[in-house]
């Protein structure tokens, strides 16, 4: 992304990393992904929109590996390290990945995978620390309008189908995305914030990495969530800014009630100091903003996303942050409430689906014409299938069109996929997969099974976790003698919801 690279030169001595206990500047970043670059080139001009898969801990080597094949004129795809083999070899069979840079704590997992789908594997370990003086591409010879269609990045993502499709964004999208939030949330070079989400998703790649690599500021890594590790960082006064998911701040809450008295204040003082703390990625639930705001005296801004979209709508960053509201569209964010038969909502108070056009809406699903050709209405609104009403000024999100989606710890959640999983097991006949609500969780998820058999729950997760990632393994099991349905056949989620 040629703005990231850009800024980073004029910040080359400040600090723009920390992770594993190090601090590394924009200047070594830059240093670092330029040999990237170019051992992902070796020799070619440009890798010409060519998808590079990387499979790395949130780190200093993330980000460089990120930037680096940018920089070579790769399409980024970055792999969940938490996932299992079938969910990584699904994303690097689909994406047709050429490359796969790989940290060492995944290369035999992936080694013999790599092999049968003919990919180059390179190992991190043997990326020279010293770019050499070779020339990179200039990814928009034809001038920068050519980067509204360059492909930057490719995020999977869970919907109304059995397999996560590839949201592919472009270097604009991906451009505009970040200027958006760094102008409504004020981002500067003087933030430091702490980076405790999956580097797969938006959340974690722009509102947090790259706003704050753009703005000359600094991002920390902690591996994984830990709440006794963030507690201590604001604590210590080291970070201003903090983004997560709500399930995170419940998380947090959870862990701030634990403790004694004083060390109770301790936390609490510490957490008043930063300039900022932001909830998305599913609904915030009212009881724990306002526990939130008890505990550290902030009023948690709530924004509403997609990895399609980028940020779509926000709370204000001066103005009134209303609890159980979204506020409204960002700048440069066209957005309608749409009825049944897309026709815009103008009254307050009436539901609709949530459509979103603008500079920040993703190019195509990768390579899945009718799909896309699908989520955008004719004159070209994006279908958000997420349903809200105009309350008093702001939008507040209803829920959604579609009961086969679920949003847990802030993960959109396929049930078709888990199904078609499940179904494949000799001891299921037949099964529904559906989200119940969670206080901790949003939603949990929640499987029954029509089996001739005696299934025990406890062997058939620990088959699913094989095959899929630990965030979608059912956490409730109800074996029926027929899964609810209507007179057509088709399953009645709302009725199975009801059973558990
Ligand atoms: C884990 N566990 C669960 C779930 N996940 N139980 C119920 N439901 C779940 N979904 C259980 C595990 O089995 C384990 O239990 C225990 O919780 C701890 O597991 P672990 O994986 O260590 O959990 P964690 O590290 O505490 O993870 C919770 C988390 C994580 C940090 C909230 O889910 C997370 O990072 N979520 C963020 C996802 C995200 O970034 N979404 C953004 C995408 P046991 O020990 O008994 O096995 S959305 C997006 O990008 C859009 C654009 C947007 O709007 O932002
Ligand atoms: P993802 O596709 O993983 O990017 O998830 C996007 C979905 O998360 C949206 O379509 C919404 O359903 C949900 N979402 C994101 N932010 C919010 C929010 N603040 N309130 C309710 N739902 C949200």
């Amino acid at each position: 992304m040629q703005g990231l690279i850009d800024h980073a030169r004029t910040f080359a001595d400040r600090e723009a990393i920390v992770s594993n206990g190090q601090i590394f500047t924009y200047g070594e970043l830059l240093e670092r992904s330029g040999s990237v670059a170019a051992a992902l080139l070796v020799g070619r001009e440009d890798l010409g929109e060519a998808r590079v898969a990387f499979i790395v801990p949130p780190s200093f080597e993330y980000v460089y590996c990120q930037w680096g094949i940018w920089q070579a004129g790769g399409v980024a795809v970055p792999l969940c390290v938490d996932h299992p083999l079938p969910s990584l070899r699904y994303v690097l069979d689909d994406t047709a990945a050429e490359v796969l840079i790989v940290h060492e704590a995944y290369e035999a997992l992936l080694d013999e995978t790599v092999k049968e789908l003919g990919i180059r594997l390179l190992p991190l370990g043997e990326i020279p620390d010293k770019a050499p003086n070779a020339p990179l591409p200039n990814l928009a010879p034809a001038g920068r309008a050519q980067l509204q269609l360059r492909n930057a990045q490719i995020l999977y993502t869970s919907g109304t189908t059995s397999l996560p499709k590839g949201v592919v964004t472009t270097h604009a999208n991906i451009e505009n995305q970040i200027k958006t939030l760094v102008d409504a949330w004020e981002w500067s070079a003087d933030d430091r914030i702490l980076n405790i989400l999956p580097l797969h998703h938006v959340h974690g790649i722009i509102n947090v990495l790259s706003c704050a690599l753009w703005s000359g500021a600094r991002c920390e890594f902690l591996p994984r969530f830990d709440a006794k590790t963030v507690w201590e960082k604001m604590a210590s006064g080291e970070i201003t800014r903090f983004m997560a998911v709500p399930t995170i701040y419940y998380k947090l809450i959870s862990y701030w009630e634990q403790q004694p008295k004083s060390e109770q204040a301790r936390l609490s003082a510490g957490a008043r100091q930063l300039n900022l703390m932001i909830s998305g990625s599913a609904a915030l639930p009212v009881p724990t903003l306002e526990r939130w705001r008890a505990i550290t005296g902030h009023t948690l801004l709530e924004r509403y996303g997609m990895t399609e979209i980028g940020m779509g709508l926000s709370n204000s960053y001066r103005g009134e942050r209303r609890p159980g509201h979204v506020g409204l569209p960002l700048p440069g964010v066209e957005m309608r409430l749409a009825d049944a038969e897309n026709n815009t909502i103008r009254e307050a108070n009436v539901p609709g689906e949530i459509q979103i056009k603008g500079d920040s809406v993703f190019k195509e699903y990768w390579q899945k014409p009718e799909a896309t050709a699908k989520a955008f209405t004719e004159d070209g609104w994006f279908l958000t299938g997420d349903v809200a009403e105009l309350n008093d000024g702001l939008y507040r999100i209803l829920g959604r069109d579609s009961v086969d989606i679920i949003k847990s710890g802030g993960y959109k959640i396929s049930a078709l996929e888990i199904e078609a999983v499940l179904l494949r097991h000799e001891l299921v006949d037949e099964c529904a997969v559906v989200g119940l609500p969670d206080e901790e969780w949003g939603e949990i998820i929640a499987a029954a099974i029509v089996s001739s058999g005696t299934p025990d729950t406890g062997e058939l997760t620990a088959w699913l976790r094989e095959r899929i990632p630990a965030y979608r393994l059912p956490r409730r099991w109800l074996q029926l003698a027929e899964i609810p349905s209507n007179t057509l056949g088709k399953v009645t989620k709302n009725e199975l919801k009801k059973l558990f």
